[in-house]
């Protein structure tokens, strides 16, 4: 796995050498992923945790839980007003600093969701959450979203470890800009002589970032608890994102001189468990 730990005068000095800095660029163009481990305060992922956990009873007593691609995978967005809103996960210093260096500057936050791997689930299809700009390019982009996903628990093979397929963003013979984003045995076949998947492994405190067109896929979760995940984007301010719904209260917060966020600023008791949708559903 592409995994940076950082030195201490990165952590106290919130700031990555340009040599780690190169590394993590090079990792997300070579392979479409980069791991930044212990990055996260734990005290954050708990209380984040505690809260997900809570919420996921809620979503799964709605008739249209929003379950992607089968019900063994559920849609769930954090908490997104205070005291759940945390700095190392929503304005991480060192994530910031990688999406500038291969977005531009000043990429904006364009979601602010998750995942959870229910016990007993199937594994999905593996696809990319995004196709190529434009469909039969002879060379890939630069990449233009990098979703940032921090598990809220340890992470392995065991628990539905998500499935990687690294170099795929790179692959411009699969597009998806009509019909859906399920890549072809055909494709598959091509790449597990080539590349073979791997799930990753991730500790509390890590985060993996990614380029959104890397296929990957989310897997069974083989224990007794449900494996929470927060996934956010950020993207240049010329991608048509969604916007999220953040607190009124909290726009102080999200004032970052190096990222914007897509935002829409409702009050901080507005519902926020009950508007994904259900996504290529199978059940
Ligand atoms: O939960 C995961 O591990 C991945 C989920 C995913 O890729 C998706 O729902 O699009």
């Amino acid at each position: 796995m592409n995994t940076l730990s950082l030195s201490e005068h990165e952590w106290s000095d919130k700031q990555l050498t340009p040599q780690t800095l190169e590394s993590a660029v090079r990792f997300l163009w070579d392979d479409g992923y980069v791991v930044l481990k212990n990055v996260v305060s734990l005290s954050h992922i708990d209380i984040l945790k505690k809260r997900t956990l809570e919420d996921l009873e809620t979503i799964l007593a709605r008739p249209d839980a929003p379950f992607n691609f089968n019900t063994g995978n559920v849609q769930q967005d954090p908490p997104p007003f205070a005291p759940f809103l945390f700095e190392d996960v929503l304005l991480n210093p060192f994530v910031i600093q990688i999406s500038n260096a291969v977005l531009g500057p000043r990429p904006l936050l364009g979601m602010y969701s998750g995942n959870t791997a229910l016990p007993g689930g199937n594994r999905q299809p593996v696809h990319p959450d995004t196709s190529q700009l434009w469909p039969d390019l002879q060379h890939p982009t630069p990449a233009f979203v990098l979703v940032i996903n921090i598990p809220l628990v340890d992470v392995d093979a065991r628990n539905g470890g998500t499935e990687f397929w690294p170099g795929t963003h790179h692959d411009t013979s699969f597009s998806f800009h009509q019909g859906a984003p399920r890549v072809e045995e055909k494709h598959l076949a091509q790449w597990r002589t080539k590349r073979p998947p791997f799930q990753v492994e991730l500790s509390r405190g890590d985060i993996v970032m990614r380029d959104i067109r890397m296929w990957h896929a989310g897997m069974p979760n083989q224990t007794e608890e449900p494996r929470p995940m927060i996934a956010m984007t950020h993207a240049p301010a010329w991608w048509a994102s969604g916007e999220v719904a953040f607190a009124r209260q909290d726009q102080e917060f999200f004032c970052h001189p190096d990222l914007g966020v897509r935002a829409r600023w409702v009050e901080a008791n507005t519902d926020y468990l009950h508007h994904n949708v259900a996504y290529d559903l199978q059940r």
